[in-house]
């Protein structure tokens, strides 16, 4: 392949690149790469290349030695560890106040029922995200954003639901949009206003669904807020016919879908995100094989929560063999939550996800990049270092992939490159 280099361009010599490219995995004639791996790691992993940066975009990976000498800049990073940026495809990012305390209590013995009585769990960040402005939001999701990039987040997806109203949730999507527009980071916005029923509907979920369908979710779309419809399909939160009414309606306007579907008990979310061929199903603990083989006929990605798992102490693991066995992409994720996941660390769900779920490094990074980059719906251009992806990624003061996972405490992070230009730890 000859290529013509403009004095543009930027070369970054001298890698150890782990593209997490399927394709690598065709080309060495090991099966594909974006499904189940048992055997040996790979990560796409290729040395003497280079990767070769045009604008905003990966223009090409070529062994170094074919690359024709030029004018334009190049970058050498001294064998250092060069990964794609880190997708988190899903965070409550948002919101108010916090859970602290309620935790306190609930360790020093106070019982759930106790603690709900008086206004705590989800109500309480309810109400604390209603009476914030959206400048003090802004404040407070700005430092939750900063952890997670200085971890290599180079993409995230936040949900709306803790406005459960409609001025409150377009002031959280406001924010969100606002992050946005100053951060050195990609997000995806995702309307969950069926996340829980507020108090003012406490006597009648349906009639709030019918408000989620009717007004929030189409004026919200039509200021184009978020690009997906998140539900949360439980016992304690919207039963079937609920989340039914509620795709029918982003299907009528051609927004996709996905669920929090399966985390407490098995009501069947996963079969319907799958008929309405939604892009994830997330929590599953309780998936059982139907939803399974459902969810892999519609090509939607299985999100494991490992946060949510071990905060509120768990035990019924997702169903992880059966997903492999089921060639279903799995991503991983942080929840960021004050409820249930109260964790700015993208790196310490891989590491969790890991110990608890059983998942080899190798799909815990297809995990945080290729297959969350389908979650998100951009599978053709995020979450790979290959050519014509968007030039995200991150250089890691480290040897190999698993290092960035096994050990904790300390951030391996030299700096995260988003879309093609450098940005220091705190993404700023
Ligand atoms: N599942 C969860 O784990 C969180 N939301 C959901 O749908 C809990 C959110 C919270 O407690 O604030
Ligand atoms: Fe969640």
């Amino acid at each position: 392949m000859s290529i013509e280099l403009r004095d543009t361009d930027v070369i970054w010599r001298n890698a150890r690149l782990a593209t997490l490219n399927p394709a690598m995995k065709d080309i060495a004639g090991e099966g594909n790469y974006g499904e189940s791996n048992h055997g040996e790691s790979n990560y796409g992993m290729l040395e003497q290349h280079d990767l070769i940066v045009r604008d905003e975009k990966i223009l090409a990976i070529l062994p170094t030695a074919s690359v024709p000498a030029n004018q334009c800049k190049i970058i050498d990073v001294w064998q250092r560890l060069i990964t794609p940026g880190l997708i988190d495809c899903h965070t409550h990012l948002v919101f108010g106040g916090n859970r602290a305390s309620e935790w306190e209590q609930r360790l020093n013995g106070v019982s759930y029922e106790e603690i709900s009585a008086k206004g705590g769990g989800i109500n309480s960040t309810v109400n604390a995200t209603r009476s914030s402005s959206a400048q003090q939001l802004e404040i407070v999701s700005q430092k939750r954003l900063n952890a997670l990039m200085a971890e290599g987040v180079t993409t995230i997806e936040v949900k709306s639901g803790y406005g459960l109203d409609l001025a409150s949730e377009e002031k959280q999507l406001q924010v969100v949009r606002a992050l946005a527009q100053k951060n050195p980071i990609e997000i995806s916005p995702t309307l969950l206003s069926a996340h829980a029923v507020p108090p003012e509907y406490k006597h009648d979920p349906d009639a709030y669904v019918e408000f989620v369908c009717d007004s929030i979710l189409p004026a919200l779309w039509q200021k184009q807020l978020f690009e997906a419809v998140d539900v949360f399909c439980e016992t304690v939160g919207f039963n079937l016919s609920q989340t039914r009414r509620l795709f029918d309606t982003a299907k009528r306007l051609n927004i996709p879908v996905k669920g929090h579907v399966e985390q407490l008990s098995n009501l069947g979310g996963s079969e319907l995100v799958a008929e309405y061929q939604g892009l994830s199903v997330d929590h599953i603990e309780h998936l059982d094989e139907k939803g399974i083989e459902a969810i892999s006929h519609s090509g939607t990605v299985a999100v494991l929560l490992p946060g949510a798992f071990y905060f509120l102490r768990e035990t019924q693991r997702p169903p992880v063999a059966l997903l492999r066995q089921y060639g279903v992409p799995m991503a991983i994720s942080t929840d960021f939550n004050p409820g249930t996941s109260p964790f700015a660390s993208l790196r310490l769900m891989m590491n969790m996800a890991c110990v608890q779920f059983g998942l080899t490094p190798e799909e815990v990074w297809q995990g945080v990049t290729v297959h969350a980059a389908r979650a998100l719906g951009r599978s053709k251009s995020h979450g790979q270092l290959a050519a014509g992806f968007m030039a995200d990624f991150v250089v890691w003061d480290a040897q190999d992939p698993v290092d960035i996972l096994y050990e904790l405490g300390h951030n391996p992070l030299v700096y995260r490159v988003y879309h093609g230009e450098i940005s220091n730890n705190s993404g700023r």
